[in-house]
């Protein structure tokens, strides 16, 4: 997506302002708009001015490139950190208080979630008030598959999913079109990707008062979710969840079985933890009891083993330690929620 922008081509965040909109667009195409910390520290920085000016009466936040909003942090950023033994430095911090800065904007913030929308691209889009997906949004919270968890707040509006499914996108990584995103209460608004830039015309032309006349379209309706995810993954118990996938009748949970297999047992005995204890939190605690789990978790070898294997080498084979669910220690996992 195109709109008129100030700046070099080459910086990584371009802005514009017009009619009261402050516009946002990340511009790291070429790596799906992944959230270095530089970048967040411009986007927070934006945001933080466009809330306090009064001519800003609403914020728009796009992807730049044709693949998606953003792929998520800028994850090798943070495996050359953690490996080098200089940790993740301000990150996971810089990145959370974007997150609740966003979930607490005072204005109306818009994010256009088109194409792939996930990890970090999620703790942009989903805390924000008005979030458009399109019919090439995809959305999900992959982290188990790199040693980490669903974090950027993500666990607040995980634990507020219809039954269980909130469980299945966090243990599983599951991806997810617009319209289930919207039935999921990840976002609001359906859009033809084709009439983004007519949205973008729009609050450029009247701020945050053409959110009210906009011609919304009726949004498609979203594939009910499958009873197997609701008899599957209740309880405190990846172990149990994962016993039940794999001897339900349904080939789709069979696979989601087969799916958990491969993630990092770690993550997935601390995601489930995090995400019941999510469910009684406000936005805020969750997102602290994120930085404290990443605080864990950088110190333990899935993180860099996960991105080793995901995005480096990319052979997908990572060796987890411990490997299997069963020789996970409840007293490691306690520890991670000190
Ligand atoms: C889990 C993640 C990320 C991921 C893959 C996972 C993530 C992320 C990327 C990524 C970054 C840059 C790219 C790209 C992917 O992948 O956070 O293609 O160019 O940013 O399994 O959390």
């Amino acid at each position: 997506m195109t709109s008129p922008q100030t700046g070099a081509p080459d910086e990584i965040l371009l802005v514009s302002v017009e009619g009261g909109l402050g516009h946002a667009t990340l511009n790291r195409p070429r790596q799906l708009n992944a959230l270095s910390v530089e970048l967040i520290d411009q986007l927070a920085a934006r945001l933080r001015a466009w809330a306090a000016d009064d001519t800003i009466t609403a914020v728009l936040v796009t992807g730049a490139g044709d693949r998606g909003l953003c792929a998520g942090g800028d994850i090798k950023q943070l495996y050359a950190g953690v490996k080098s033994g200089d940790g993740p430095g301000d990150f996971f911090e810089h990145e959370y208080a974007m997150n609740l800065l966003i979930a607490q904007y005072p204005k109306p913030y818009v994010v256009v979630m088109d194409g792939i929308t996930m990890g970090g691209g999620v703790g942009i889009s989903v805390h924000g008030s008005v979030r458009v997906v399109t019919e090439r949004t995809l959305v999900a919270m992959p982290e188990a598959g790199i040693g980490l968890f669903p974090d950027v707040g993500a666990l607040y509006w995980l634990a507020r999913c219809p039954g269980e499914f909130g469980t299945h996108l966090a243990l599983s990584g599951a991806r997810i079109d617009g319209p289930t995103a919207i039935a999921a209460g990840f976002a609001d608004h359906f859009l033809p990707s084709d009439r983004a830039p007519e949205l973008v015309a729009a609050l450029t032309a009247g701020g945050a008062a053409a959110l009210q006349s906009f011609g919304w379209p009726e949004t498609p309706v979203a594939q009910p979710t499958p009873a197997w995810i609701d008899e599957c993954y209740s309880g405190n118990d990846v172990t149990e969840i994962v016993a039940r996938l794999a001897s339900h009748p349904h080939p789709d949970a069979v696979a989601a079985a087969r799916l958990i297999g491969t993630l990092s047992p770690t993550s997935l005995t601390v995601t489930l933890a995090a995400l019941r204890r999510a469910a009684t939190m406000d936005i805020a605690a969750v997102l602290a009891q994120d930085l404290v789990l990443t605080g864990h978790f950088v110190n333990v070898p899935d993180l860099v083993e996960g991105i080793r294997a995901q995005l480096i080498d990319k052979d997908r084979t990572p060796r987890w330690d411990p490997p299997t669910l069963a020789d996970v220690d409840p007293d490691t996992v306690a520890a991670f929620f000190a």
